[in-house]
């Protein structure tokens, strides 16, 4: 009896090993690689956008024979695409990619299909963060940028502009819209109104403006949201003899009736570009089914402004062959003086990846705005390839960048931003979500400590005034706070991201005070908190038990503490981009189109994270 048993379990494992052998050979392409089966779940193959994306996915997709596509059409139903999503899971893809046409509603269907492959979400981003990379284009800066268009061809005359938006409903029209109001905004001889084409399709278009017939003898410029929008307004206004009336829309493709064409054919005054992503979408899917390190969160899309007079130009940079590039480049790095654990390490990330790159990198260091303006001068004056910038503070910024334009030096941000009038005067940001590192460590302490009769009180910490990381994580934590009742955050001192300041900002708030009456510290950042520790426990305090700790970044002595019990929470803000940010720089020297903004990948660290985890810190 045993023996037949031992045979049929045999016999069984046999079938097995032969299965999956064959599931392998079927995923094996002819040179025996693996054959990596993505999905892509669209949301129409109806608009023009969308029929470029699919095809940029295919040819992107042709250079590699170890991947192979499916496609599913959604038609513009949510139903059918949350469908679609599951069936693609069900059929064993490696990798989806998702298009969403209704990003919000398609949330939660994302975010169960995440927990199984990665996910990258291309174009509309869902919310949350529940998947592996989101590719897309900014749509209030591409509204802005139009609005910038407008008045550009305006100059100071009196104008009156018709904006013609796709659906009410959509985000995409809604961010559009906002971009371009707060442009128009900013020029008082401008009158705005504005139109929807629920259906968002040419024809739509050009009905809804016959319609309005007589009303448009006074439109002097033409908004539209696509270039599609575009064309149909083109025809309407052609028809009904308002040749006066000029044309700005968006997308910007090089087809027939796409907005380079129409640009060529005079029926655009100006297009504001919007790639799909397609490709980025193919070279970074590669990238994470071979598990490659520093993969981003966020990749926002560059936008061009293309006029007719540059059109020329823009059609050059499109066809452009990647240039050999002049080694070694030369790198300036305008970077901020010591303040801790996170700089160090940000210092060393990008060294390492300077020498890796065979890039040659000049870094220097300052502690405040004039000391950091005085070093970006003396690089323009070095006339180096590329000036890399990680700005003390937000303001004060527009001359010298405006230095470096006309110097032709292009300014990449480096973990910190800038507030200027003009978004061209710097060409990329690297770094990471401040706001959503702000909303994390609030969504924690509404996890970790409930209101009891008396609300929670907070002690928040502060980074150094002015600077992006202090404004944003301000920004996330009270949006998330704003939401909840009883909890109050009742001082804010700044701490300038270093330990003493922590050590400064606690001390200071429990002098004179006969109780201490804090239930949680909100830090900016590690080193801060771990000043904080310090002076908690010079106080008598047990800091993480009495007082619960939370901060930002995710050093490794932050860590260490969080695992003692003295921290109970630490963001991750990661500094490690050293190798994302010489990859864009050699892909920028050689004449690629680079994204707006790269925003790092980062997760949340309690003391139940798990401990493969902690192990694979690096700083
Ligand atoms: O969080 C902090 C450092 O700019 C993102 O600066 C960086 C911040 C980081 O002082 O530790």
């Amino acid at each position: 009896m045993n023996r037949l048993f031992i045979l049929l379990g045999m016999v069984l494992l046999c079938i097995v090993l032969i299965a999956a052998v064959l599931a392998v050979q079927s995923r094996s392409s002819s040179m025996g690689a693996y054959t990596y089966v993505i999905g892509i779940s669209q949301a129409n193959q109806r608009d023009p956008w969308r029929l470029v994306l699919s095809k940029e996915l295919q040819s992107e997709a042709a250079k590699h024979s170890n991947i192979r596509l499916v496609f599913t059409d959604a038609a513009d139903d949510v139903e059918k695409q949350k469908a679609d999503i599951k069936r693609l899971l069900a059929s064993g893809v490696d990798l989806m990619i998702v298009s969403p046409c209704n990003a919000v509603a398609l949330t939660q269907t994302v975010r169960e299909a995440y927990r199984s492959v990665p996910i990258i979400v291309l174009d509309r981003v869902v919310d949350g963060y529940d998947y592996t990379l989101f590719i897309g284009p900014d749509n209030r800066l591409i509204g802005r940028q139009a609005g910038k268009a407008v008045l550009e061809l305006a100059k100071t005359e009196e104008v009156k502009v018709l904006e013609i938006s796709g659906s009410s409903a959509s985000l995409v029209s809604q961010d559009r819209h906002a971009g371009f109001a707060e442009e128009m905004a900013q020029a008082s001889q401008v009158e705005l109104c504005t139109v929807y084409v629920e259906d968002g399709t040419r024809d739509g278009a050009e009905d809804l403006l016959l319609s309005l017939g007589p009303e448009l003898a006074d439109i002097d410029y033409i908004f539209a949201h696509t270039d599609y929008l575009g064309l149909g307004a083109f025809k309407a206004v052609t028809a009904l003899g308002f040749d006066q009336i000029k044309l700005v829309s968006i997308d910007g493709f090089q087809i027939p009736d796409g907005g380079l064409d129409l640009l060529a054919r005079g029926v655009l005054s100006a297009t504001i570009t919007c790639p799909t992503g397609g490709k980025e979408a193919i070279q970074y899917a590669l990238d994470i089914l071979h598990k490659k390190q520093g993969v981003p969160k966020q990749v926002i899309l560059r936008n061009h402004t293309v006029t007719r007079e540059s059109l020329g130009q823009y059609r050059q940079l499109l066809a452009n062959d990647p240039l050999p590039v002049q080694q070694p480049i030369r790198v300036a790095h305008a970077q901020i003086a010591d303040e801790g654990g996170w700089r160090s390490a940000n210092k060393e990330s990008i060294a390492q990846a300077a020498k890796d790159f065979g890039v040659s990198l000049t870094s220097i260091d300052a502690s405040s705005l004039p000391e950091q303006i005085a070093v970006v001068r003396s690089f323009i004056a070095d006339a180096f390839d590329i000036i890399v910038l990680s700005p003390i503070v937000e303001s004060g910024w527009e001359t010298v960048l405006r230095e470096c334009k006309e110097a032709g030096i292009p300014v990449f941000l480096s973990d910190r931003k800038v507030e200027v009038s003009d978004d061209q005067l710097y060409y990329s940001f690297i770094g990471g979500d401040f706001i959503e590192e702000g909303r994390r460590a609030m969504r924690w302490v509404v996890s970790a400590i409930q209101p009891t009769l008396k609300p929670v009180r907070i002690l928040e910490i502060q980074g150094t005034a002015d600077a992006s990381p202090t404004k944003e994580r301000k920004q996330g934590f009270y949006e998330v706070l704003s939401l909840m009742k009883s909890y109050e955050v009742v001082a804010s001192p700044n701490g300038d991201y270093n330990f003493t300041g922590g050590y400064e900002a606690v001390q200071g708030y429990g002098q004179g005070k006969e109780v201490w009456d804090i239930d949680v510290i909100y830090s900016h950042n590690d080193d801060m908190a771990l000043g904080a520790v310090k002076a908690l426990k010079e106080m008598g305090l047990n800091p993480g038990l009495d007082v619960l700790i939370v901060s930002i970044d995710g050093t490794s002595t932050a860590l260490k503490a969080l695992k003692q019990g003295t921290l109970n929470c630490v963001v991750e803000c990661s500094p490690l981009f050293g190798p994302q940010l010489m990859k864009a720089i050699e892909d920028y020297m050689s004449g690629k189109d680079l994204p707006r903004r790269i925003i790092t990948d980062e997760i949340v660290f309690t003391k139940d994270t798990q401990e493969h985890l902690f192990k694979r810190r690096q700083y």
